[in-house]
């Protein structure tokens, strides 16, 4: 097949660039469900093979990809091949992100969309301190870097307070707050962004929007259940990146991201026997057909 025929597309194409971990539901084994279910093409890129995610899974094993990741570019090069939009996420060292930076400033060139997740850790979760391990410490700087470079990025507040160099809230932050975190990351370079995990008010999470283009910014209710849930980030990242590459709005692709989440949650929350390591059951959602629904909740709050 000659090069234009290799690239030629009947969906939309991501590519995706994150770890695939075998036991646990965080990154390419939600990624390629959901994504698949909306109608995208996902041509995953691995960062890392692992045994299970890294979160309170002890002796886990960790293959690291980098080398592997220019080979495998230099491969999709080769064959000429495109992407409508680039969608990054775990990353297992700091040439990684180099390496993916130089990847999606190619793709970006050549129009694609570039959503980046800068996955680095979660206050929320009880017992990880800041960052999911000591590696993610040397990767703060680099992730600060690539995040200029996006459209779009889905930090959790934990993460946008690492990117801004900004102290963890202790408790419900404000909406003048919330602005100024939405305003201090889109400053950096991205028109877009999606902070989830935000406590707004006692017993009350959002996911904080800015779409600088159009001048909106919004909270989206994700309503509130008393206990962490773990893999949710990179679920928001699936759905959010695949309904801005069907066309969404930004802030109807987080609407959108957000209340997947909380379907995922609430069957979740049914096995209270389940470990919070295990997940969050989004595939009774996908099996459900959500995505061929024709109308979904409206969660969004301008502010
Ligand atoms: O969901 C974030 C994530 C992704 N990949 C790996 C992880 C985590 C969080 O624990 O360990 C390997």
């Amino acid at each position: 097949m000659t090069k234009s025929g290799e690239n030629e597309k009947i969906l939309p194409r991501a590519a995706v660039i994150q770890d695939i971990s075998g036991f646990g539901r965080v990154s390419l084994t939600e990624a390629l469900p959901i994504m698949s279910a909306m109608g995208v093409e996902v041509c995953p890129l691995p960062t890392a093979v692992l045994s299970t995610h890294t979160y309170e899974f002890k002796n886990y094993t960790l293959l690291d990809m980098t080398d592997e990741m220019e080979k495998i570019i230099a491969h999709w090069e080769e064959l000429g091949i495109d992407f409508d939009a680039v969608y990054s996420g775990y990353m297992s060292s700091a040439r990684q992100i180099e390496i993916t930076t130089e990847f999606i400033e190619k793709q970006k060139k050549k129009g694609a969309i570039i959503v980046i997740d800068p996955v680095l850790g979660d206050n929320a979760l009880l017992d990880v301190k800041t960052v999911y391990s000591e590696r993610m410490n040397d990767l703060i700087d680099g992730m600060r870097e690539m995040s200029r470079i996006a459209d779009a990025i889905t930090p959790n507040l934990t993460e946008a307070c690492l990117l801004l160099d900004w102290e963890y809230p202790k408790g419900p932050i404000s909406d003048a707050a919330i602005k100024e975190l939405l305003e201090g990351l889109s400053q950096k370079g991205p028109e877009i962004v999606a902070i989830t995990s935000v406590m707004d008010r006692e017993s009350s999470m959002c996911v904080a929007v800015y779409d600088r283009k159009n001048d909106l910014k919004c909270k989206i209710d994700c309503g509130y259940v008393d206990r962490p849930f773990h893999g949710t980030g990179d679920i928001f990242t699936s759905v959010f990146t695949g309904a801005l590459m069907n066309k969404l709005s930004a802030i109807d692709a987080a609407n959108l991201a957000a209340d997947f989440v909380a379907e995922a949650i609430n069957y979740t929350i049914k096995y209270p026997e389940m470990p919070i390591r295990h997940g969050v059951l989004f595939e009774p959602v996908l099996r459900e057909g959500y995505f061929a629904r024709t109308e979904y909740p409206q969660r969004v709050k301008y502010i």
